[in-house]
């Protein structure tokens, strides 16, 4: 029995241990990355029961992403080995600010060869709630026919999914393909969590209460969009509000906190918080994601979660 269920592809990350250009750096180091790998392991630090279902390959790098998610506690007993294909990795560059350069080696991996029959339905159906993004939607058409089956599946049984666009335009033929695509599958999930940029690329609309709109309208329960270090945006059917962002005092690393702020959320919600405390969560989790240099290494346990919310609550705009 699981809380929440995600899938998508896992790679090893190589950091750079320094700023540069990436052909430059000589020196990295080895992490995990993985949206949906990051929102499982956050949540299963917060104590939540958190499942992955995916491909890697048979080599050091998939081996790698098991035993990180094993010793993270995420449950990886669906995980499938393919022989045929490799784990992809990634670079990522060490920035002093904004956002880093990241360089792919995915194309044909293991996970992009996930296919619509893999999908172990007894697993899926023994969670609560799948969390999916965009991502699987972009690596290849049997991929996509994966997320599919699992979205509609989903939904067949009554559970709920959260959906990040998690828009990633060098996986994607072209934007039209990407936000027909990525738009469709949101308009099946119960909540959305775009970021502004990429509400404003999927709906046309630069103002958080029109983009939330354009999918209240086809059925989405609930809208958050994650306005950086500004906090976050909610709308429902009944109620709206905007709440404030954690103070950073440095930011170090960018990637990951919208995957962080997905834990905060989806969490907050499955314990019967508020939607806006779940989203205040969001906020938190974010910040502390920002703070480190790897994707998921500043995900809190509860207990720190706790600490850090009691020293810093921030107040509701
Ligand atoms: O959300 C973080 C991800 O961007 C990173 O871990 C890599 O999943 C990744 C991707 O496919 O871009």
């Amino acid at each position: 029995q699981l809380d929440i269920i995600t899938f998508g592809e896992a790679m090893a990350m190589f950091m750079a241990n320094y700023p540069g250009t990436l052909h430059e750096v000589d020196q990295f180091t080895r992490e995990l990355a993985g949206a949906e790998t990051n929102v499982a392991i956050g949540l299963a630090r917060l104590g939540l029961r958190s499942g992955w279902a995916s491909k890697v390959g048979n080599d050091a790098f998939g081996k790698f992403v098991i035993e990180r998610l094993k010793n993270e506690n995420v449950d990886i007993d669906h995980v499938l080995i393919d022989k045929n294909y490799p784990t992809g990795f990634q670079l990522k560059s060490m920035v002093l600010e904004g956002d880093p350069e990241v360089q792919y080696f995915r194309q044909g991996s293991a996970a992009s060869h996930l296919m619509s029959d893999d999908l172990n339905e007894d697993y899926f159906q023994s969670a609560r709630h799948l969390h999916m993004t965009g991502i699987p939607l972009a690596l290849s058409d049997s991929a996509r026919a994966f997320a599919r089956h699992a979205l509609s599946f989903m939904k067949k049984n009554g559970k709920k999914v959260s959906f990040d666009p998690n828009l990633r335009p060098t996986l994607w033929a072209t934007q039209e393909e990407m936000v027909k695509e990525i738009n469709e599958a949101a308009f099946l999930a119960d909540y959305v969590l775009p970021g502004i940029a990429e509400g404003e690329i999927l709906t046309g609309s630069k103002v958080p209460r029109e983009i939330a709109s354009f999918y209240l309208e086809k059925g989405v329960e609930l809208v958050v969009i994650k306005l950086g270090a500004e906090g976050a945006f909610y709308k429902t059917a009944t109620e709206e509000g905007t709440v404030r962002g954690f103070h950073v005092e440095k930011v170090v690393d960018t990637v990951g906190a919208g995957d962080g702020f997905a834990v905060g959320v989806i969490s907050g919600l499955l314990e019967g918080l508020t939607i806006q405390e779940a989203v205040s969560r969001g906020n938190a989790i974010g910040s502390l994601a920002v703070q480190s240099p790897g994707d998921n290494d500043g995900y809190p346990t509860k207990a720190e979660l706790e600490k850090y919310l009691e020293n810093n609550l921030q107040g509701v705009i």
